[in-house]
């Protein structure tokens, strides 16, 4: 489907460092990209209540990781879904008496401008679940192929214990994984499973739902299946990078690597498993479930610049759980004054220490509140003292809008 314009993005003298990033997996910090070609996939949205701070903040977070990238001289391949059909969506679909096509498609648009106007870079393959129907077919007939896949009734399942590395993303004990498994969409308990955390990888038709004639029957995907399709078809493995928030390291990511590793009979699917925190609101987790939002479009539509939005959400560290706060934003609308003042200025002190840090910090997992705060001195200085360097102002609005995709013009 149609992803979003992206906007030219300024080159800065010099060349930025290796990207290190905490992986999910190993536990630890470790270096990112090996080759020329850095390839992603992120998770997208299930197109209902989109776009909210949880989603912005974790969209501009794996934004940031390719801006990174690039300034390192990587060439970036990014890829992203869209879940436009799964049971959330029909669940909302009933209860707002609409058709759930409807809704995907004018969540899916929101989220498209709240994005563009986010500054964020958009995916060169934007993909949706429906349209990858005939894939996700061939994929699970693979499956069957191999010996993965088994029927419980009109339904498919993969074996998860067919990959011999299931739980090396996440290293759950089972326990912990059956708990989750059930709180987050999966079904452990379902007679006629082999294994409790066995996944659904087709769903046949049932009545009153959508259904697409596949060579595996009438029916729909699963879940996990269905990123591991689009990635697989559009990046091929080992990816660079999955990501998504912290809410998807188990199942859908511990899951979807075992399906790819299965398929492919390789290790791993992605070299890195990165994860975002969680944003929270009124004392929870903001989630489209609970109803407790905040979104990006309401904001812009009370004349929130969307700038101020992204320092907002940029002032966190990607990795910690927060909760959105109204100072938080006010913060954020007073930094990007002072930041646009400074830049504004005829002169200032040099930019070159400045790069030299903001760089040290980004590459460094992504530390944005502290390269934030290198801005911060730059700019109180260029107010306060002017500074004689001419060119710096215009460096430094540069600088912001490459590696952390602030524009300030
Ligand atoms: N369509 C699936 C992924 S294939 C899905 O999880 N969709 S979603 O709409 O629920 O979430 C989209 C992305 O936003 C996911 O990466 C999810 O982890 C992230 N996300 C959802 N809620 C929050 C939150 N409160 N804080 C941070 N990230 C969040
Ligand atoms: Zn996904």
């Amino acid at each position: 489907m149609e992803s979003w314009k992206g906007l030219p993005i300024p080159v800065v003298p010099g060349e930025g460092r290796p990207l290190r990033l905490f992986d999910t997996a190993t536990g630890e910090i470790r270096p990112t990209a090996p080759g020329k070609t850095a390839t992603i996939y992120v998770c997208g949205i299930t197109p209902y209540d989109a776009t909210h701070m949880g989603h912005a903040a974790t969209y501009v977070a794996f934004d940031i990781l390719q801006r990174i990238w690039r300034d390192g001289g990587h060439d970036v391949k990014y890829v992203q879904n869209v879940t436009d059909i799964d049971d959330p969506l029909l669940e909302r679909a009933v209860a707002l008496g609409q058709d759930w096509r409807a809704i995907a498609e004018r969540e899916t648009e929101v989220f498209r401008a709240d994005m563009y106007a986010l500054g964020v870079i958009p995916p060169a393959d934007y993909i949706g679940a429906v349209e990858a129907i005939p894939s996700v077919a061939d994929h699970v007939s693979r499956l069957q192929e191999l010996g993965a896949v088994y029927p419980v009734d009109d339904d498919l399942y993969f074996s998860v214990h067919a990959d011999r590395r299931f739980g090396s993303v996440t290293k759950l004990d089972e326990a912990q994984m059956i708990e989750i498994f059930a709180e987050r969409g999966g079904d452990p308990g379902r007679p006629g499973k082999r294994h409790p955390l066995d996944c659904l990888v087709w769903q046949a038709a049932r009545p009153g739902e959508p259904a697409w004639d596949t060579r595996l029957g009438h029916g729909r995907p699963g879940w996990h299946i269905e990123c591991v399709a689009i990635a697989l078809d559009y990046l091929g493995m080992p990816i660079d990078v999955q990501g998504g928030g912290s809410d998807l390291a188990f199942p859908h990511h511990e899951m979807g690597a075992s399906e790819a590793q299965v398929l492919n009979e390789t290790w791993p699917y992605a070299r890195h498993y990165v994860h975002t925190g969680m944003v929270g609101w009124q004392g929870h987790k903001m989630s489209k479930s609970r109803g407790n939002l905040v979104l990006v479009s309401r904001l812009r539509r009370d004349g929130v610049d969307p700038m101020a939005i992204r320092l907002a959400l940029l002032a966190n560290h990607y990795r910690s759980d927060w909760a959105w706060n109204p100072q938080g934003l006010s913060g954020a609308i007073d930094r990007l004054a002072l930041w646009r003042t400074a830049t504004a200025a005829p002169a200032g002190p040099s930019a070159d220490a400045l790069l030299a840090r903001v760089r040290e910090l980004l590459s460094d997992d992504m530390q944005t509140p502290t390269a934030m705060a290198v801005v911060d001195r730059w700019a109180m200085e260029t107010t306060a003292n002017g500074g004689s360097d001419k060119a710096a102002p215009s460096q430094v609005a540069s600088i912001c809008d490459a590696l952390l995709g602030v524009r300030l013009a």
